[in-house]
């Protein structure tokens, strides 16, 4: 159905006007939400994330994209929640304890939410207890933690002690620009990812998915 590349095309132009007009179309012409979703926004979600990690595009593009994603998800969420079809995985995601920044944490979640993902914004300097009761709260299966701080890096720790304290069986994913793949071995993270379009591709692995 050429509307689906449309609204593919649309959403990674960033045209939300179009990327809901185009949503509209379809489900008029009988495709499912779901369908929509899965064949039309994924799509564009997961090459603007491939693009991005090649740098062939950067953070702007990507919040218009994921900008435009969300308008066309406004129409169809409703619809969704309706048939009773939720999205597979919850994931819980936040910037630890004493930390403020929150511009790569909203664009993990964005991307999280492009591979149909429930996420949980649990926002900035979240603390462990706060981590803990989301993931119990949302029945979250990931915990994604960023931190922009060398200063806060060690809040990620006392995040995951306080997880597994909990004895909660969630994959826990952290990243943030001063965080590497050996610090998250030395604090018993399950995962790292880069930047918001690997940490799709990490939380997948880390699920199974
Ligand atoms: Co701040 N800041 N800042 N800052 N700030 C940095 C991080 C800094 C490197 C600047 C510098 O000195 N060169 C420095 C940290 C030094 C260090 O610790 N090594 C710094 C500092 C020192 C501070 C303050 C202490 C300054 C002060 O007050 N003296 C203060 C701290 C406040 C606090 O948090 N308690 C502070 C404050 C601020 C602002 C509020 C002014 C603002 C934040 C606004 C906001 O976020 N709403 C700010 C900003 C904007 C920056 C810089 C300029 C940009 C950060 C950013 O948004 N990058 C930054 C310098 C820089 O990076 N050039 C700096 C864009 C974003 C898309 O990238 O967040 O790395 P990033 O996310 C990437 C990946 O890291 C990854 O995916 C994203 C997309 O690819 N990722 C994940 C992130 N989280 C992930 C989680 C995952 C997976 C991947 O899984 C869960």
């Amino acid at each position: 159905m050429k509307e689906l590349q449309e609204l593919t095309a649309a959403v990674m132009k960033g045209d939300r006007v179009n990327a809901k007009r185009l949503s509209q179309v379809l489900l008029d012409a009988g495709l499912k939400p779901l369908e929509v979703v899965e064949k039309g926004l994924v799509p564009a979600m997961a090459t603007v994330g491939e693009r991005f990690k090649r740098n062939e595009i950067f953070v702007p593009e990507m919040l218009i994209a994921a900008r435009a994603m969300k308008e066309a998800m406004g129409l169809l969420e409703p619809l969704l929640a309706k048939a009773g079809i939720k999205p597979r995985f919850t994931a819980v995601i936040g910037t630890v304890q004493g930390d403020l920044h929150d511009i790569g944490k909203n664009l993990v979640c964005m991307m999280l939410k492009g591979a149909n993902y429930a996420v949980i914004d649990a926002g900035v300097n979240v603390t462990p207890d706060k981590f803990v009761a989301a993931i119990k709260e949302h029945n979250a299966q990931i915990l994604g933690l960023s931190a922009l701080l060398t200063t806060t890096m060690p809040a990620m720790k006392m995040a995951i002690e306080a997880v597994r304290k909990a004895g909660l069986p969630v994959k826990v994913m952290i990243g943030g620009a001063p965080v590497t793949q050996q610090y998250a071995d030395e604090i018993g993270a399950d995962g790292y990812a880069a930047d918001a379009a690997s940490a799709v591709d990490k939380a997948n692995a880390l699920l199974g998915a």
